[in-house]
């Protein structure tokens, strides 16, 4: 599979997509998301891959949906047109954990899609921002959403406001990155855990993501309820059997995702 605006690299079993528009600081354009979407696909359904690492470069991650594409758009276009939206459910569908590697700008839409994965883990040089409002718009690709639940209504609102960037630290305090890792480490770090993930048995791993979405979806009591459901079903699974035998005979476990 070639790709005009994304690299993808397999690194033992973990996929490696690269945003590669660095004229434009990444910003998203149609046929980026779009290949994004096919490479999410592609990743998702290579048996020998078990995690998806999202990275852009060293000056941004990405800078936000392509502003140029975007502003001669009317309400019909951007309605009828479903702008972004398609691709951007393929990416948020995708049941195999996927880790943002944040260097530099995420803004806009950049920081929506990095809150899309399932963790960000942070350069030291990442800025975070929903500059919308400064363009005459607001998020519309989930950033008034998962910003608020990431960091609180004090700091989401404020960010959403005024356009004002976090840098690294203050996100990772705030709760929207994982870590925060020197900037030569970004993604050894990032795909490192992505390699550890595909080591995990990968129904454990389905599940476990599965659980701790539904958090943003549902009351308490109702996630603590499929929570234990869940639970309950990995004793169905040999990985759970093989797991739980491996550390009795202090060795190694075998898993084989059944
Ligand atoms: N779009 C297009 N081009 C961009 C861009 C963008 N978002 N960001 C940067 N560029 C381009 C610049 O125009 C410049 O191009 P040339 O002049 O070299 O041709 C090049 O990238 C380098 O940028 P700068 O010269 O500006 O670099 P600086 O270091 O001076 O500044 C910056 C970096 C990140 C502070 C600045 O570029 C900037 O403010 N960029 C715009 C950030 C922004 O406003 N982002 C939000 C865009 S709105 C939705 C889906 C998605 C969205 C909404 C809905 N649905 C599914 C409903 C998303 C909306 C957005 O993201």
């Amino acid at each position: 599979m070639t790709y005009e605006t994304i690299l993808y690299q397999v690194h033992e079993r973990a996929a490696l997509i690269t945003l590669n528009r660095p004229d434009v600081l990444n910003a998203l354009s149609a046929p980026l998301i779009g290949e994004l979407a096919q490479a999410v696909d592609h990743a998702e359904r290579d048996d020998a891959l078990g995690a998806i690492v999202l990275t852009g470069n060293e000056k941004a991650f990405a800078a936000g949906a392509d502003i140029g594409q975007m502003k001669d758009q009317s309400f019909t276009d951007t309605y009828m047109g479903n702008f972004l939206h398609d691709e951007a459910e393929r990416i948020e569908r995708c049941r195999k954990p996927v880790i943002a590697a944040v260097a530099g700008y995420a803004l806009g839409g950049g920081c929506e899609l990095a809150m899309m994965c399932d963790f960000i883990v942070a350069a030291r040089s990442a800025r975070f921002g929903q500059p919308e409002i400064k363009l005459g718009t607001i998020p519309g690709l989930g950033g008034t959403q998962r910003l608020t639940r990431a960091v609180g209504k004090a700091k989401a609102m404020e960010m959403c406001l005024t356009g004002r960037m976090m840098d690294a630290d203050e996100a990772e305090r705030s709760g929207l990155v994982a870590r925060v890792v020197a900037n030569d480490q970004l993604l050894d770090t990032a795909l490192t855990a992505a390699n550890q993930i595909a080591g995990y048995s990968r129904v454990a791993v389905y599940l476990a993501k599965e659980s701790v979405s539904r958090a943003f979806e549902t009351t308490l009591l109702e996630g603590l309820r499929f929570e234990k459901r869940l639970f309950h079903a990995t004793f169905a699974t040999a990985d759970q059997k093989e797991g739980m035998e491996a550390f009795m005979d202090k060795r190694e476990p075998r898993f084989e995702n059944r």
